[in-house]
């Protein structure tokens, strides 16, 4: 262990802050098993700006999974990313498995729709001047957010508990990631019953409780 970036050798090592979108990677890395390492990039004192983090990812944010000579970001990449490397974890369906098509629809949808709305909700700072302007987009986010866990515990009642159905998947783990980023608003993703109970399944999973034990954070803490 300990090999630095660019060392074929080295293990993972995952770029993180605590709470954040590393959340779903890390938990990922946890239940396959395998040694990685944890880099703390503390946003709180700008460490996700100083030159040698953003020598691995221009954009300053977290996650980031250096993976040898190879470097990675974009949280729903690096869980796609870790999921091939180690197929035998059955994290993912295989190619031409049943519910593959499912598992890419189900990841996407979570990281590029109800992702951009969480980040509206939380960071409306980056996209409006004005606290009744932002306060209005919050709003509009946390409605259309709303709409979409509706439909999803909708259709976990039809075929859950999982996304899958029967099948655990890192989806679960990426959408129990996005849940805890509702626990502010007025129907926070606990409230929808199916979708309370996929949290429950997926944060009493052993590497779920290991990633939050190791970033110090537990389901209702501070909205920092
Ligand atoms: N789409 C990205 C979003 C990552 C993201 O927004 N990370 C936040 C923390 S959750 C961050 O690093 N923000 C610091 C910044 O934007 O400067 C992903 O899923 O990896």
């Amino acid at each position: 262990m300990g090999g630095k970036p660019g060392d074929e050798n080295s293990v993972y090592r995952l770029f993180w802050d605590r709470g954040s979108a590393n959340m779903a990677p890390h938990a990922v890395l946890r239940e396959i098993g395998c040694p990685f390492e944890l880099v703390r990039v503390d946003g709180a004192k700008g460490e996700n700006r100083n030159p040698a983090y953003l020598a691995l990812n221009p954009h300053h944010r977290v996650p980031t999974l250096v993976d040898g000579r190879k470097v990675i970001y974009e949280s729903a990449a690096i869980v796609l990313y870790l999921c091939e490397n180690h197929p035998g974890a059955g994290l993912m369906p295989a190619i031409g498995a049943p519910s593959r098509h499912l598992f890419l629809q189900w990841l996407f949808y979570f990281t590029n729709t109800l992702q951009e709305e969480l980040q509206h909700w939380w960071h409306a700072d980056h996209y409006l001047d004005g606290e009744a302007a932002r306060a209005e987009l919050k709003a509009i986010a946390e409605r259309r957010m709303g709409v979409m866990f509706g439909k999803i515990d909708a259709g976990l009642t039809a075929a859950g508990p999982y996304m899958l159905g029967q099948d655990f998947s890192a989806a679960d783990i990426f959408l129990v990631m996005l849940c805890r980023w509702t626990r502010g608003m007025a129907r926070p993703a606990t409230s929808y019953p199916n979708l309370n109970r996929l949290i429950g399944l997926v944060t009493a999973r052993p590497a779920w409780a290991a990633m939050m034990k190791a970033e110090g954070i537990d389901w209702n803490g501070p909205l920092a």
